[in-house]
Parts: structure tokens; sequence; C-alpha cells
């Protein structure tokens, strides 16, 4: 994949990153393990980065939930029309005494526009994952059948690349019975749904991690970042005077 084919949107410090979500605090001070890392070859310099791929079909909330889990805005989002159309970036640059490095959220376009489009995203895909070290597959709470998601899910993911995967179950908020009165919180009934659905996606998606999440409301966007931050743990390592994570820090 070549750098030019993902826009970088914004560059950032690691540390804005733990400032907006502390969840990422563990990172603080590490380093990529340079054979894991995915290389891209700069115009003067070579970077050894970590990835976190997003995927799914349009209007999943892709965007939403990663603008969430990095604590700002910077991916835009519809409701109304396919909004991402080509591979993006933030990166949060890490430690490191020599070189420039960084932890990467690519955000793509959705599959299911029209043929041709999807034909179009494959391809770029196909080319992203293997760079990739954490994989977000998308799904919506509010989809009675999840046919589509898996056919393509099962097309796209090779045995190697599924160790990668988790599986983001995303606007737990609309998961029916709605109850237009009540609001902050899943009802009774929505609750036992959502249990009921995550119980049939665990029977379809076995051995991968699912994580239920509304990311307008911010439900479960805590656990998501922490089993993100997990999965991509042994990605990194510490170089030269490695600072031990403290809790309360405020990151320079
Ligand atoms: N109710 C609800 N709406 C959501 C949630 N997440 C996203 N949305 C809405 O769904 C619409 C689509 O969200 P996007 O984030 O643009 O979806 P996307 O997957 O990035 O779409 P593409 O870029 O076209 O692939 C927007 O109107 C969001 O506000 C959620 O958790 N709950
Ligand atoms: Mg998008």
């Amino acid at each position: 994949m070549s750098v030019s084919s993902i826009s970088i949107l914004h560059s950032r410090k690691i540390s804005a990153l733990i400032n907006a979500n502390p969840y990422f605090s563990p990172i603080w001070g590490l380093s990529p393990v340079e054979e894991t890392a995915s290389k891209f070859v700069h115009a003067v310099s070579c970077t050894h980065d970590v990835i976190v791929l997003s995927m799914g079909k349009t209007g999943y909330g892709k965007s939403t939930t990663v603008n969430k889990i990095i604590g700002f805005n910077a991916f835009k989002s519809s409701a109304v029309e396919a909004c991402t159309e080509s591979l993006q970036s933030v990166d949060f640059t890490l430690f490191s005494n020599t070189k420039e490095h960084s932890l990467s959220f690519i955000d793509g376009p959705g599959f299911g526009e029209n043929g041709e489009a999807d034909a179009l995203y494959r391809e770029m895909y196909e080319m992203a994952i293997p760079k990739a070290h954490v994989i977000l597959y998308f799904l919506r709470a509010d989809q009675r059948d999840f046919s589509v998601d898996y056919g393509i899910f099962n097309s796209i993911f090779e045995k190697k690349a599924r160790e990668r995967v988790v599986i983001v179950l995303n606007a737990i908020d609309k998961i029916e019975p709605l109850d237009r009165d009540a609001s902050g919180t899943l009802t009774h009934a929505q609750k036992q749904s959502l249990s009921h659905k995550l119980f049939q996606l665990r029977l379809r998606f076995p051995n991968i991690p699912i994580f239920p999440v509304s990311a307008t409301e911010s439900y479960g966007i805590d656990a998501l970042s922490d089993g993100i931050v997990a999965k991509l743990m042994r990605f990194f390592e510490c170089e030269n005077s490695c600072s031990s994570y403290r809790h309360g820090t405020i990151y320079p």
C-alpha cells in the first residue's frame, strides 16, 4: 500500500490521544516492535507504524465511533449519504529517541453503496488488511439480519486476519423494542434483546471478541478502547527509558 493511498487528516502526539482517552495510557512511552510494524516509506524517512483499521457496511457508524475513541471529530459522518470515500487516517506520533512512528487510526469507505464502488473498496481493503494490527469490523444492532455482513466477513478475512478482528456492534441505543420515553440508558427489554443478539452473533463469529457500543450515546466506548489496547500491546516494546504507566498523569 503506498502512503499516497491514505490521506493523513491529522497528526498529533500520542499524549493527545491519552489525554482524550485514558484507556490508551498503557501505550505511553512505548514504540512499535520493528518486525511486526507496518513500514511506510516517506520522501526522506521510513516509519514503522501500528494500525487500527475500521471496516463494515456504509452507515454503520464507523467514522462516528472512531471519532469517539480518539476524542475529536476528525472523520466526517453523515445521516443521509455515504460519507467516507477513501482511506483516511489520524496519526498519533509515538515515543522514540530517533525516529517518527505512529499509532494510526484508518477509517475507510463502507460496503453496500453499489457493485462498482464495492469492487473498488474491496481492492483498497485487501491492500490495507495485511498492514493492520487491529481491525474493527462494524455491525449495527438495529439490523435484523446479518447475512450480508457475514458474507463480506467470510470473503474478505482469511483465517490469519481473523485473529486481528474485533467486532463492534454499534447503535445499541436503537435496538428494539424502542421506548421513546426512555433516555440515557437501555431499557430492560432492550438489554434482553441485546443479549439475545450477542448470543446469536457469538455463534456466527466464534472466537472473535464482540463489543456492543452506541457511538452517539457513548455507551461501551471505554470497554471497546480497552479491548483495542489489549490487542495492540504485543506490537509495542519499551525503547530505552520506558516510563511506567502512572494513574492520573497529565501527559505533556
Ligand atoms: N442512533 C445512533 N446513530 C448512530 C450511531 N453511530 C452512528 N450513528 C449515525 O449513523 C449515521 C452514519 O454514521 P457514520 O459514522 O457516517 O457511518 P459510516 O459507517 O462512517 O458511513 P460511511 O462513511 O458511509 O461508510 C450518522 O447519522 C450517525 O450519527 C449510534 O450509535 N446510534
Ligand atoms: Mg465513514
